[in-house]
């Protein structure tokens, strides 16, 4: 019997199908190949590298989990090993993926008309059309039902007024999927970059998600005719619906960033030599290590099994709460704990556990905090919501 892997301890893989291993192989090369050369200088510079979208969408992963309209039809656990994979590149890639896939693409499938199907998911998937959510607004993401941007009816379009912070893709977007306060509630609407009185701008100088683009977005009186609102959903349980998609993505995501700082302090701890001795053979480095190989591990399982789930579908929302604050926990504890590993080297561009630690700073607080989760968690066992 052989060792079992540190990054796969418990043979998970095993429990994959041979088309399940070929996604993650496939995007495993890509990110391989074409993402890790070029990461860390993109981080630095502080620049999205969308040279890389055609290839993302020629490999079939934008919307992959989403049934026809040109998407890849595959499962959800296939979903979550391209999220996996991407993220052991960068967090700012899975997040363009999770927001063009989870956030735009799905509530266009899920909620939108045929119509609109027809005229975005086609281009969406191909990577000719960009899309951005926009929930957030600047006085507050975590509870959204208290959004200021509001939508009025005027005749067959409404108007809409307000600004939304925080959003992913946002200047790169063909169309940002607008959560809006009417006068019946929230609903959605698909704002397009040209309307008149919608832009966007991106806010400069983040430390986190630095290859990732984030802006602010503005409607001063946009018309949108009613054509442009999801017809098949009203409500807050629109945009959280999207967010458990996303949220999903995560779970995996954040393993596969936890892995790539794994195998670099693994790697770095056998070769630094100090008091005589490599670093691997000390007690406390051991223990360190150790202890990212029990946590990832435990990740692993959980959010297979949330894959299954949600294959057949049985899933809970509440059940994604608990995952996506496990394992971004898991990773953000790893990414810290593998960058003191790597002493001062650690804090360098030519190793990727900082830039894995800075990014996991935005992946536990956006998709709800750490703090919501757990709050959602509470109020799954106790029946108070205690937000
Ligand atoms: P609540 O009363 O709980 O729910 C209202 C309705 O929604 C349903 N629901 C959900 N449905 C699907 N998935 C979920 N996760 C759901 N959570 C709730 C619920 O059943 C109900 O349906 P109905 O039919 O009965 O009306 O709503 P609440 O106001 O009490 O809020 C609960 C709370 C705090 C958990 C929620 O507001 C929340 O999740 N807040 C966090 C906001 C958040 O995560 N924002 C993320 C913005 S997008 C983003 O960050 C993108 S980053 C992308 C990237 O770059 O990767
Ligand atoms: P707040 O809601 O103001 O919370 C501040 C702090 O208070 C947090 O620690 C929170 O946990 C805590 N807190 C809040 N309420 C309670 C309570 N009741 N009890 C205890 N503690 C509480 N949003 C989008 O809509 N679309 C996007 O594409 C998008 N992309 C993003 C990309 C990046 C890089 C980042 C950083 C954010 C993005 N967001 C996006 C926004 C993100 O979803 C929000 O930042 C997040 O939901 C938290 O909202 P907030 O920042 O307003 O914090």
């Amino acid at each position: 019997m052989s060792s079992p892997s540190p990054i796969d301890f418990y043979d998970v893989r095993s429990l994959l199908s041979e088309e399940e291993r070929q996604v993650q192989d496939s995007v495993r090369r890509f990110v391989d190949d074409r993402v890790l050369p070029i990461i860390g200088d993109a981080f630095d510079e502080h620049r999205f590298p969308k040279e890389l979208v055609t290839e993302i969408a020629e490999l079939g992963l934008l919307g992959c989990n989403l049934e026809g309209y040109d998407c890849a039809g595959l499962n959800n656990v296939c979903y979550g090993l391209v999220c996996q994979e991407l993220e052991r590149g960068d967090s700012g890639l899975r997040s363009f993926v999770s927001v063009q896939g989870s956030l735009c693409m799905y509530p266009i499938h899920a909620y939108g008309s045929e119509e609109q199907k027809k005229a975005w998911l086609p281009r969406m998937a191909s990577g000719e059309a960009i899309g951005c959510f926009g929930l957030t607004e600047p006085d507050g993401g975590s509870d959204p039902g208290t959004m200021k941007t509001h939508a009025k009816r005027d005749g067959d379009d409404w108007i809409l007024n307000g600004a939304k912070m925080w959003i992913t893709n946002g200047t790169i977007a063909d169309v940002a999927i607008v959560w809006a306060m009417t006068d019946d509630g929230v609903r959605g609407f698909l704002v397009e970059k040209d309307m008149k009185g919608y832009t966007s701008r991106d806010i400069l100088k983040k430390f986190s998600l630095r290859a990732s683009i984030t802006s602010e977005l503005f409607f001063d009186h946009v018309r949108v005719p009613d054509r442009n609102r999801l017809p098949n959903v009203e409500g807050l349980r629109g945009p959280l619906g999207c967010l458990t998609q996303a949220r999903y993505g995560i779970t995996w995501g954040a393993i596969g960033a936890a892995i790539a700082c794994l195998e670099e302090a693994l790697e770095y701890a056998k070769s630094r030599v100090v008091f005589q001795r490599p670093i691997a053979n000390t007690q406390t480095v051991q223990r360190r290590l150790a202890d990212a190989t029990r946590r990832i591990t435990l990740a692993q399982l959980l959010s297979l099994q949330l894959g299954r789930l949600k294959d057949q579908k049985a899933m809970h929302h509440s059940q994604v709460s608990l995952a996506k604050w496990n394992n971004v926990r898991m990773a953000l504890d790893i990414a810290r704990d593998c960058r003191d590993i790597l002493g001062a080297a650690g804090i360098s561009v030519e190793f990727s556990a900082i830039r894995h630690m800075l990014n996991l700073e935005s992946v536990i607080t956006y998709e709800g905090t750490e703090t919501i989760h757990e709050l959602v968690i509470g109020r799954e066992l106790t029946g108070h919501a205690a937000f």
